[in-house]
């Protein structure tokens, strides 16, 4: 189990507490800030430059979800520890952990299947489940990238609603066509949207390394600072989101998803407006309406403003 007082190099402990109930990861760290409004959640494999195993995956997507679901937190940190305690490198994630990848998945070890993962979920892509709950969840969703994003990590900046680079470490490439590996969707045909196509084909198909300088002049990285700064200027970005409406930062995230994500897009957008509407006297007096057993009365409702 790691230390999380002291998980990375850029990381001021000062900043954050442990988030309850993450104690026991071994893959990931997760911190909240002290007025437990921000979380920062990083991969923790940095001698493997962050690569996710499905342990790892169960772990993000578990941290995620506690995040979506805690009424306090406004924006979350997505990052990676570091650096390598085998060469000093940094690593944002180089994605799957080519190490156990078998014909049909990721597989776990036999030691946590051991411990008693359920051998039905063994092989599951199950990373992708993780991109839909950063693209959905109702806050934003922030890529902080100290080094390496390859592979199905270069595929996670790409679907963060914003991303901070460092600008001596942070690199960028897309080795998924190396290894025989495509991300499909997000991390490809939502990527082409961000940059363009021609760029996002040759990222794609050329799979070469980027700087930090070179992915913000290309629009994927919307901001490029000193490496020891960080985590104190994302965690400063959060800040300022936090400073504005919940619900219009909510309302614009699903506005912005809802022209790529078809049906489920209008979906969630929707499904926000109904909220809202409950709150209107329009949606009472139906409700009232019906529990009274009368006729509803909409006359002081317009059907224009
Ligand atoms: C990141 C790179 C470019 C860094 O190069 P650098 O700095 O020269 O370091 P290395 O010496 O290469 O690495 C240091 C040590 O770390 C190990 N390592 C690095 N990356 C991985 C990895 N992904 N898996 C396992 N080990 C890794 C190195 O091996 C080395 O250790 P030693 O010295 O012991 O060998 C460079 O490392 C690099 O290119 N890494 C591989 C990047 C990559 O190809 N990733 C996989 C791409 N595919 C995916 O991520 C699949 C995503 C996915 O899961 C998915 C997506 C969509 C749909 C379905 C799925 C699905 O679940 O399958």
């Amino acid at each position: 189990m790691t230390d999380q007082s002291t998980v990375s190099d850029i990381f001021d402990p000062s900043a954050w507490v442990v988030a309850p109930g993450s104690e026991g990861f071994t893959d990931i760290t997760y911190h909240l800030d002290t007025e437990g409004q921000v979380a920062r959640i990083a991969f923790d494999r940095p001698e493997v430059r962050n690569a996710f195993r499905p342990k790892t995956v169960d772990e993000l997507y578990s941290a995620l979800d506690d995040a979506r679901q805690n009424p306090r937190v406004g924006v979350v940190l997505l990052t990676g520890n570091g650096p390598s305690p085998r060469d000093g490198g940094w690593a944002f994630c180089s994605g799957g952990d080519q190490r156990i990848r078998g014909r049909d998945g990721y597989k776990y070890s036999d030691e946590e299947t051991a411990a008693g993962i359920d051998p039905a979920r063994a092989g599951r892509l199950h990373i992708l489940e993780v991109q839909r709950l950063i693209r959905f969840m109702p806050k934003v969703v922030i890529a902080v990238v100290p080094g390496w994003a390859a592979g199905g990590g270069h595929s996670l900046h790409a679907v963060c609603d914003l991303t901070i680079a460092s600008a001596e470490h942070g690199r960028f490439k897309q080795t998924d066509a190396d290894v025989g590996s495509f991300d499909a969707g997000y991390g490809s045909a939502y990527y082409a949207r961000q940059i363009g196509q021609k760029l996002a084909r040759e990222v794609f198909f050329l799979a070469e390394e980027y700087s930090a300088q070179r992915a913000y002049e290309m629009g994927a990285v919307n901001k490029v600072v000193p490496h020891a700064e960080l985590e104190t200027e994302a965690l400063a970005w959060a800040r300022i989101i936090l400073g504005k409406s919940p619900t219009a930062i909510r309302m614009l995230k699903y506005a912005f998803n809802a022209v790529d994500d078809g049906l489920v897009g209008q979906q969630i957008f929707a499904g926000e407006a109904t909220r809202l509407a409950y709150g209107s006297d329009e949606a009472v007096e139906g409700r009232d309406s019906f529990l009274e057993k009368r006729a509803p009365d909409w006359s002081a409702f317009p059907y224009h403003y």
